[in-house]
């Protein structure tokens, strides 16, 4: 076992750190407020490379390994988790094209990411979300079976508004289920694929959720991934790639406000002594030390195995639940160290905790992973 990062990992980090004390920190209150990424942001998250760590260098992005991208996420989420979000959920909509797609999708898919552009995944839909087999988007083949018709509505997709393309799952089989879910690529502007609104939400404000709506829009059969009916199995493992990663965001969270609770708590003075030198607050502390350091050691296992090829979806979970939940845990006790302070927007702390609670949720519910692990590990 090696728990150190190699050098190139080093520098990765550095230069990401660099990047965000330099490009995002200054702009958090604001994309916070308005909902929005910094203007040109994206541009600069592109020309590091970053909207392409995940795809194989051959098809033009960096293809990084799973330890060095967690690292990734974890940097860009300590400066905001809405920019770390926009960047994974990019990611996520990238593994079902690794995964299934043949090299002529490939090619097209991730030429369109690498022109500093952003991809999206399509699951969820209003009535679809735990329950992911049971989508509802129709997939009706053509006539002349040359490619389908989709019908359905797309809800809290993440980088709708922005991306140039989507991996979009619909059910090819009247009667639906799992075994009826197919996967396909759908470029932005297709006629009968329409951005529906966009949602105001509680945390990682910057980056952008809408619905997606598709009225009788056509996609050639080229652009569908995998076989009919393959795209249950597409889906979960896109998740369990991606898992470790939400783990991984959760993490930075938990350290900005772990590091931001620490350095109040040194200058905070009360009874005539800085806070931190109470038993009761340094018990917190401690406390938030364990924890944070323990998630970030299950999100590596995770993401080593992964690398290593090894079955992994068991600890895929583990890292996503109990990094969010820590990662919740954290920001909380941050606010309550901080009293007052922590709960006014003068402080960052504040913020940390809305970003949080949807670790906990999106890509699986913690009941979900809990689900998952106790499967995974009772049969
Ligand atoms: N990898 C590969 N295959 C998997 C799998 C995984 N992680 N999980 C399940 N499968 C397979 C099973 O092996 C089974 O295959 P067979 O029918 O050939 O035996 C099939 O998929 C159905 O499995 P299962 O019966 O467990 O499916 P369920 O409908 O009970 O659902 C859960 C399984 C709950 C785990 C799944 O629906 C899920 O992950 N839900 C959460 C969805 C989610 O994360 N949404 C977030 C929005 S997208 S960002």
């Amino acid at each position: 076992m090696d728990f150190a990062y190699n050098d190139e990992q080093k520098e990765i980090i550095r230069v990401v750190r660099e990047l965000v004390e330099k490009e995002i920190v200054p702009y958090t209150r604001e994309m916070d407020e308005t909902g929005k990424l910094h203007e040109g942001l994206l541009s600069k998250l592109a020309a590091q490379g970053l909207l392409g760590v995940a795809i194989p260098e051959e098809f033009g992005g960096i293809g990084l390994d799973a330890v060095t991208i967690g690292a990734i996420y974890e940097e860009l989420a300590k400066g905001c988790a809405g920019v770390a979000t926009t960047v994974a959920a990019n990611a996520l909509a990238s593994y079902p094209v690794i995964i299934s797609g043949n090299d002529d999708q490939k090619k097209r898919y991730f030429d369109i990411i690498n022109k500093d552009s952003l991809a999206a995944f399509a699951l969820t839909e209003p009535g679809t979300g735990s329950d992911a087999g049971s989508v509802s988007t129709r997939a009706v083949k053509t006539a002349d079976g040359k490619g389908y018709m989709l019908n359905g509505t797309k809800c809290f997709i993440t980088n709708g508004a922005l991306a140039e393309v989507f991996v979009v799952f619909a059910n090819t089989r009247k009667t639906g289920g799992i075994r009826g879910l197919t996967a396909f690529i759908v470029r932005k502007g297709t006629p009968g694929f329409t951005v529906g609104k966009a949602e105001n939400k509680m945390g990682i404000r910057a980056s952008n959720t809408t619905e997606l709506i598709f009225q009788d829009c056509y996609v050639p059969k080229e652009n569908r991934l995998g076989r009919e009916g393959h795209g249950f199995r597409i889906a979960m493992d896109t998740l369990d790639a991606a898992r470790p990663f939400v783990g991984a965001v959760s993490v930075g969270i938990a350290e900005a406000a772990f590091q931001a609770c620490c350095e109040y708590a040194k200058v905070r003075v009360q009874f005539g002594k800085p806070i931190a030198s109470f038993e009761m607050v340094q018990s917190m502390i401690a406390d938030m030390a364990m924890q944070v350091a323990g998630a970030r050691l299950l999100v590596q296992h995770a993401c080593w195995m992964k690398d290593q090829g090894m079955e992994f979806s068991k600890e895929a979970a583990i890292a996503k639940c109990n990094a969010s939940d820590v990662a919740m845990n954290v920001t909380t006790n941050a606010v309550q160290v901080m009293g007052g302070y922590g709960y006014i927007k003068e402080y960052p702390v504040e913020k940390y905790m809305r970003d949080a609670k949807i670790m906990q949720i999106y890509e699986g519910t913690n009941q979900i992973q809990r689900l998952v692990i106790a499967n995974k590990t009772l049969y």
